[in-house]
């Protein structure tokens, strides 16, 4: 297994998009969306992998895509409905643990897009993590992807992390 600070997520062929590693750090099924042409915001989604044996914490996140880049999450307001907030702690990926960024939960926010989110072209991220430090990622942009993903890496995750799954999708 090969690591290196900057490698190309995914080429062409998004569906066969390879993980990104970053010392112990490894990015899974990244894709990013916007929705629409003309949409003045996108958002990306993936799969953090910590295969070290200390925790670590997606701090930020960086790309000339965007005149800005946050991290956000969806929480529940007083009046039972879903708004988006930004998370300025980060997501922390425990030792040996995952953490999914996912539509209705986690994830990075492009708001004011410099250009628009084409499906089927890649947009370069920069992710920074507290101790891995930075990596840059390909992501590929994925319009047609239904709301919870799909695919077979959906299934049970036993830290939990899949529960929210049952939030509604942005
Ligand atoms: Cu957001």
């Amino acid at each position: 297994m090969f690591r290196m600070k900057t490698v190309l997520a995914a080429g062409a062929a998004a569906l066969f998009a390879l993980p990104a590693f970053a010392d112990d750090i490894m990015i899974n099924d990244a894709y990013a969306r916007a929705s629409g042409m003309n949409a003045m915001a996108g958002a990306a989604f993936f799969q953090i992998m910590n295969n070290g044996d200390e925790d670590d914490r997606l701090i930020a996140a960086k790309s000339d895509v965007a005149k800005r880049v946050e991290l956000h999450t969806h929480k529940e307001n007083a009046e039972g409905v879903m708004q988006m907030i930004e998370v300025e702690e980060g997501f922390p990926v425990a030792a040996g643990g995952m953490h999914a960024l996912q539509r209705g939960g986690d994830h990075v926010m492009f708001m004011g897009l410099n250009q628009p989110f084409e499906d089927g072209s890649t947009i370069s991220v920069t992710l920074v993590f507290e101790k891995a430090g930075e990596m840059t990622v390909e992501i590929p942009v994925d319009l047609k992807r239904n709301p919870m993903g799909g695919g077979m890496q959906h299934g049970k995750m036993k830290d939990g992390q899949m529960e929210q799954d049952t939030t509604p999708s942005n």
